[in-house]
């Protein structure tokens, strides 16, 4: 068995139906708990509306490539397809991190598949709705969300605001 923290945003269409099937499907494969849904600007080069954005854990018998294969299943089971990197879209299913059940973290640099995921330290968008659903999480190679998100530039941490209607 493995956990996985998976972030999730969208800025396209009905962000938030597409958020909450999306949770909904993950409550069939492990779904642990998951934060409520984040109004977040974007992040990134490229000009484009603001997102919602949520952190789920799950936990399951998947190794950290079956976690990738079912975040793909959710992008197109939400109609994404992929255009701009980085860029405006229905769903994205990043996979921030994958533990073992000893607590041993996965790690690794194949760009398919990069753990932890190389950007989740540095955003606000992940941070902020994990630490709300763990408080003692931790980031390997980068120490305690806590910690991370006190780092950040105070204005990008209160620009990640509740989206109070699905709290
Ligand atoms: N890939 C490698 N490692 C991972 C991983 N840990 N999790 C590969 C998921 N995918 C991983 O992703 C490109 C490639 O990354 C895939 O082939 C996968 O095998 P993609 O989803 O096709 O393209 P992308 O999402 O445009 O690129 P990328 O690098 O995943 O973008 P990001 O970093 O996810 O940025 N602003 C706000 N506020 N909220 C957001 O959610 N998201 C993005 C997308 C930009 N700005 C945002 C948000
Ligand atoms: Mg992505």
């Amino acid at each position: 068995m493995t956990r996985a923290v998976l972030s999730l945003g969208g800025n396209l269409g009905d962000r938030a139906g597409t958020l909450r099937a999306a949770l909904v499907a993950l409550t069939g494969h492990g779904l642990v708990a998951r934060s409520t849904l984040y109004e977040t600007p974007p992040w990134g080069p490229v000009e484009q509306p603001p997102y919602l954005n949520a952190v789920a854990v799950v936990r399951g018998d998947r190794d950290a490539a079956g976690w990738l294969a079912l975040a793909h299943e959710l992008e197109q089971a939400a109609g994404r397809t992929r255009e701009v990197r980085w860029g405006a879209r229905t769903l994205d299913v990043d996979v921030v991190t994958v533990t073992g059940d000893d607590g041993a973290p996965v790690l690794s640099a194949d760009p398919e598949l990069t753990l932890p995921h190389p950007r989740a330290h540095e955003r606000a968008f992940v941070l902020v709705p994990w630490l709300s659903l763990d408080p003692a999480a931790t980031l390997p190679g980068h120490g305690r969300v806590a910690d991370l998100v006190a780092a950040l530039p105070a204005d990008e941490v209160a620009a990640v605001t509740r989206w109070e209607q699905l709290a």
